[in-house]
C-alpha cells in the first residue's frame, strides 16, 4: 500500500499547529509538526500525536446510543434523530419553548460545520434558554469588547511578534499554547520578545512556566487584578505619562477614566494585591514608557469575581498607553473569512444584560445565561423550568462551577440527548447520544482562531479519511435536527425546507467559500481579480500567510461614530463594587484560595483517555507552598482532603515553592471517576474535579460569569 503525508491544522486547541501526517491506506504511520507551515513552522505539542489515539480510540462512540433500563443499545441514525425531535418536539409542546436548553462547549469552536449550522439549530430550537461554555471563559473579555469597540467578537489580540513589553494577567501560554491570542511555537515567540531586548512580565499567583521563562514575576493574589490595573492606571495618569496617540480623538471617556481610578493608588492596593506599591508604579513607568507594549490577560482574570473590570481596564490599559491598534500592541487581525463582519450582518454583534435569569437575575449575555445556574434552571419548579437538555461538545459535569450538583441535576431531566463523541461524565446522563465522526474525518477551516492569531494567515485542511458508512458529521447532525424538529412541533414548512436544502448543499465548505470570496483578501465579484478564494487555499496545503497585523481603528469600531469607549457606564459604576471590596473586605485571614491549572497534556476535559497524554506521574495533585504545608504539618505525597463550601475531595499533595502562600492549585479537567462512563483509560487515573469544589454562588454579579479563582478551602490531612 502506498504511503502518502497529509497536511492539515490541528484543531485540538487555538493554536492552530500544522500538522504532517504520514499515512498507509487507513494506518496512521506517524504525526509531526509541518515545517513548511508559515505560521507554526514545525512546532506542535504533545496533544497533536494523540490525534491518531483519539481517532482509533475504540471507547469513541461510532453509532447512535439509546439508553435503556438494560443498559446502552446501538440504534439507527434515523430512528435516534427521529427519537432525539420528537421527544425534544414534545417537551415543547407540554411545557414552552423555554423548557428545552441548550449547553454548547468548547469543541464547536474549533469545528467549522458546528459553529455555522449550531446557529441553524438554535433557531429551529426557538428557545430562549441557552448554555455554553463562554460563561465559565472570555465572557468578560466578550463583553469589554462589546461595551468598548461594539461587536463582542471585535477582541484585541497581542502583537506578540513585535512587541517590546508584554505584560500577561492570568494565563499560562507556556501550557496553553496561547488563547485569545493564536500564536503556534508561543514559547519561541515569547522569547524573541526577550533576545530582541523587550521584556516579558508576567502576574499570576503561581510561578507558572511562563512566569519562570519571564523577566518578572508578580505573584499576584487571586482576585486582585482589577485593583493592580486600576492602580496601573492611576499611577499613569498621576505621572502624566497617558499618551492615547493617534486614536485620542476617536476616544470617548479619558476623564471618566481618569476619576473612575482615582481611589485606587498603588499604596491603597499594596495589601489587597500583595504586590509592593513600588513595584507597581516601577511596572507602570516601564510599561507606559516601552517603544511598544501589550497588556494581556486571560482565563486567570477572566473567571474572577472582577472579571468583567478586570478585561476592560486590560484593554483601557493598552488605550491610555497608546497601544491599542499600533504595531508591538494590542491589534485586530484580518482574517480571510471574516467572521467579526460576518456576525455582524447576521445579527450577532452582541448584547448585554437584555433579560435577568429566573431563579437567580443574573444577566443575559448575546443570549445566554451563566452556565453558573443551569442546576438552578433545573432544579427550580415554576413556569420556564428547565426539563430538557441538549449538549452539544461539552461536559459540564466537569467544566461547570459545582459540577456535582449539576451531575445531580442531569439526572432528573425529562429527557436529555448530547452530541457527542464519549459517554463521559455528563453523556452518561442523555437518553440519546449522537456521535459525529472526529477531526481528522472532516475538512477543517479555522473560522474563529484565525480571527485571534497574532498574525494574519489562512489554511484549508482537506478531510483524511473518509466517514465510516452511514456516519454524521456535527454540522449534519445539526441539520437533521433542527429540520426534524421543526416539523415534530410545527409540521411542514415549504420555505424553511427549501432554506434547509440550501444550506445543506452548500455544507460548511460551501459558506466559507463564500466567506473567503468576499472576504477582506477575497476577489468579491471582480471575475479575474487576483485574490484569496477557497479553491487557492486548496492548492496550499501549508497554508498561506497573509502578513503581520495592521492597524485598522477607528474604521472597524462597530459603536456609534465608530468611537472607543473608553469609560463605559457600566464598568465604570461596577468600579465602586470593586472600591467597596478593597475598603471592607479583609484578606489574609490564614485560609486558603484554591486556584486552577492546565498543563499541556490535558485538553480541558476530554482527552484523558489517551494512554500516552496520562501515563507518568500523577498529574492532578494540590499545589501548596512551602509555608502553607510546613504550618498544617502536611508534607509531598500525602493524601490530603480539600474542603469548600459546596464540596470535598481527597488528592496527593504537592509542596511547591513556585506557589505563593495562602493559595493552592488544581488542575481542572479530572474527575474521571463516575460510573456509568465509557471511559477504559481515563477512568483508570480518574483524579478529582476541581469543579467539585468551586462554588456556583460564586460569579462576577456584573457578567454573571463564574468566579473560579480564589475559592476559599480548607485543606486537611485525611
Ligand atoms: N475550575 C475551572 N473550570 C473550568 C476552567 C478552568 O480554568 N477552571 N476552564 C473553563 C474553560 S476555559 C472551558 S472552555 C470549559 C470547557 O468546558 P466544556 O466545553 O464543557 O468541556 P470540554 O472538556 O471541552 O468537553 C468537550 C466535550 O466535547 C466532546 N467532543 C470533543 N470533540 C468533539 C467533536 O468534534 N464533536 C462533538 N460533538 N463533541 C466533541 C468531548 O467528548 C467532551 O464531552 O471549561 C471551563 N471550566
Ligand atoms: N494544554 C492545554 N491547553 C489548553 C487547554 C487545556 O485544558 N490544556 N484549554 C484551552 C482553553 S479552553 C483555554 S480557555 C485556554 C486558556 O488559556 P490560559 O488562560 O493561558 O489558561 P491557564 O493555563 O489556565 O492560565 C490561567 C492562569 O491564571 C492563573 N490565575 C488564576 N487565578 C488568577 C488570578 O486571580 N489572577 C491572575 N493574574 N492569575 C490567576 C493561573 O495560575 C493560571 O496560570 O487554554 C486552551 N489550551
Ligand atoms: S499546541 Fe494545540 S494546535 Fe498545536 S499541536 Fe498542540 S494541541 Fe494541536
Ligand atoms: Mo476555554
Amino acid at each position: 500500500m502506498t504511503e502518502r503525508t497529509h497536511f492539515r491544522t490541528c484543531h485540538l486547541c487555538e493554536a492552530m499547529c500544522g500538522v504532517a501526517i504520514e499515512v498507509e491506506g487507513e494506518r496512521i504511520l506517524s504525526i509531526r509538526g509541518d515545517k513548511d507551515d508559515p505560521f507554526s513552522r514545525g512546532h506542535i505539542c504533545p496533544k497533536a500525536v494523540a490525534l491518531k489515539d483519539v481517532h482509533e480510540d475504540p471507547d469513541r462512540l461510532r453509532r447512535p446510543l439509546r439508553r435503556t433500563a438494560g443498559g446502552w443499545v446501538e440504534v439507527g441514525w434515523g430512528e435516534a434523530l427521529d427519537e432525539a425531535a420528537e421527544r425534544l418536539a414534545a417537551v415543547q409542546k407540554a411545557h414552552g419553548r423555554n423548557a428545552v436548553t441548550i449547553y454548547q462547549g468548547n469543541p464547536v469552536v474549533h469545528n467549522h460545520g458546528s459553529v455555522l449550522f449550531s446557529q441553524l439549530l438554535l433557531k429551529s430550537l426557538g428557545s430562549r434558554s441557552r448554555y455554553s461554555a463562554t460563561s465559565v471563559d472570555q465572557l468578560p473579555q466578550m463583553l469589554a469588547s462589546l461595551l468598548m469597540f461594539g461587536h463582542q467578537l471585535l477582541l484585541p489580540i497581542p502583537d506578540l511578534d513585535r512587541t517590546d513589553f508584554l505584560l500577561i494577567l492570568g494565563a499560562n501560554p507556556l501550557a496553553s499554547n496561547g488563547s485569545l491570542m493564536t500564536a503556534p511555537g508561543v514559547e519561541k515567540r515569547l522569547h524573541a520578545i526577550r533576545t530582541r531586548g523587550g521584556r516579558v512580565v508576567v502576574v499570576d499567583p503561581r510561578r507558572t512556566e511562563t512566569a519562570a521563562a519571564a523577566d518578572q514575576h508578580l505573584p499576584i493574589r487571586p482576585g486582585a487584578d482589577v485593583f493592580l490595573l486600576a492602580a496601573l492606571i492611576h499611577a499613569l495618569f498621576a505621572e502624566e505619562r497617558v499618551h492615547v496617540g493617534r486614536l485620542a480623538d476617536g476616544t470617548d471617556g479619558l476623564h471618566v477614566l481618569a476619576d473612575a481610578v482615582k481611589p485606587f493608588a498603588p499604596e491603597a492596593v499594596a495589601a489587597r494585591t500583595g504586590l509592593e506599591a513600588g513595584a507597581i508604579r516601577a511596572l507602570a513607568r516601564d510599561f507606559g514608557a516601552a517603544p511598544s507594549a501589550v497588556a494581556y490577560g486571560r482565563v486567570g482574570v477572566c473567571a474572577q469575581e472582577f472579571g468583567g473590570l478586570a478585561s476592560w481596564l486590560v484593554n483601557a490599559l493598552n488605550v491610555v498607553t497608546g497601544n491599542l491598534d499600533r504595531p508591538g500592541g494590542a491589534m485586530f487581525p484580518r482574517p480571510a473569512a471574516d467572521v467579526v463582519a460576518f456576525a455582524d450582518r447576521i445579527g450577532q454583534r452582541g448584547h448585554f444584560d437584555k433579560g435577568r435569569s429566573r431563579v437567580r437575575g443574573l444577566p443575559e449575555f448575546s443570549g445566554e445565561w451563566p452556565v453558573a445556574t443551569l442546576a438552578d434552571e433545573i432544579e427550580t419548579p415554576g413556569p420556564g423550568q428547565v426539563r430538557a437538555l441538549l449538549t452539544n461538545a461539552g461536559n459540564p459535569v466537569l467544566s461547570a462551577p459545582n459540577g456535582a450538583r449539576l451531575d445531580r441535576a442531569l439526572g432528573t431531566l425529562e429527557f436529555m440527548v448530547s452530541i457527542d463523541v464519549y459517554r463521559n461524565e455528563t453523556t452518561r446522563h442523555a437518553h440519546l447520544i449522537l456521535p459525529p465522526a472526529f477531526g481528522l474525518e472532516r475538512s477543517h477551516y479555522d473560522l474563529v482562531f484565525h480571527a485571534l492569531a497574532v498574525r494574519n494567515t489562512a489554511k484549508y485542511s482537506p478531510a483524511l479519511f473518509p466517514p465510516a458508512p452511514g456516519a454524521r458529521h456535527d454540522w449534519q447532525i445539526l441539520l437533521e435536527l433542527a429540520a426534524r424538529l421543526e416539523a415534530a412541533r410545527d409540521g411542514a414548512s415549504l420555505p424553511k425546507w427549501l432554506k434547509r436544502a440550501f444550506l445543506r448543499t452548500l455544507g460548511p465548505d460551501g459558506i466559507v467559500r463564500l466567506l473567503v470570496r468576499f472576504g477582506p483578501h477575497g476577489p468579491g465579484l471582480v471575475p479575474f481579480r487576483r485574490g484569496l478564494t477557497l479553491g487557492r487555499l486548496k492548492k496550499q496545503p501549508h497554508g498561506v500567510d497573509l502578513g503581520p497585523l495592521e492597524p485598522s481603528l477607528p474604521g472597524r469600531l462597530y459603536t456609534r461614530a465608530r468611537r472607543i469607549d473608553l469609560a463605559p457606564t457600566r464598568l465604570v459604576e461596577d468600579l465602586r463594587r470593586a472600591f467597596v471590596s478593597l475598603s471592607t473586605e479583609a484578606r489574609g485571614d490564614g485560609g486558603l484560595e484554591l486556584i486552577g491549572r492546565r498543563e499541556l497534556r490535558s485538553n480541558n476535559s476530554w482527552m484523558h483517555n489517551c494512554e500516552r497524554l496520562v501515563k507518568g506521574r500523577d498529574r492532578c495533585t494540590l499545589l501548596m507552598s512551602p509555608e502553607d504545608a510546613s504550618r498544617r504539618r502536611l508534607t509531598s505525597g500525602q493524601r490530603v482532603r480539600v474542603t469548600s463550601r459546596v464540596g470535598s475531595v481527597e488528592v496527593a499533595l504537592e509542596v511547591s515553592d513556585a506557589m505563593r502562600s495562602g493559595v493552592v492549585s488544581l488542575p481542572h479537567g479530572w474527575g474521571h471517576g463516575r460510573a456509568g462512563t465509557a471511559l477504559r483509560v481515563a477512568s483508570a487515573v480518574p483524579g478529582v474535579s476541581l469543579n467539585d469544589l468551586t462554588d456556583d454562588l460564586r460569579v462576577d454579579p456584573l457578567s454573571g460569569n463564574a468566579a473560579f479563582s480564589g475559592v476559599p478551602v480548607e485543606v486537611t490531612s485525611r
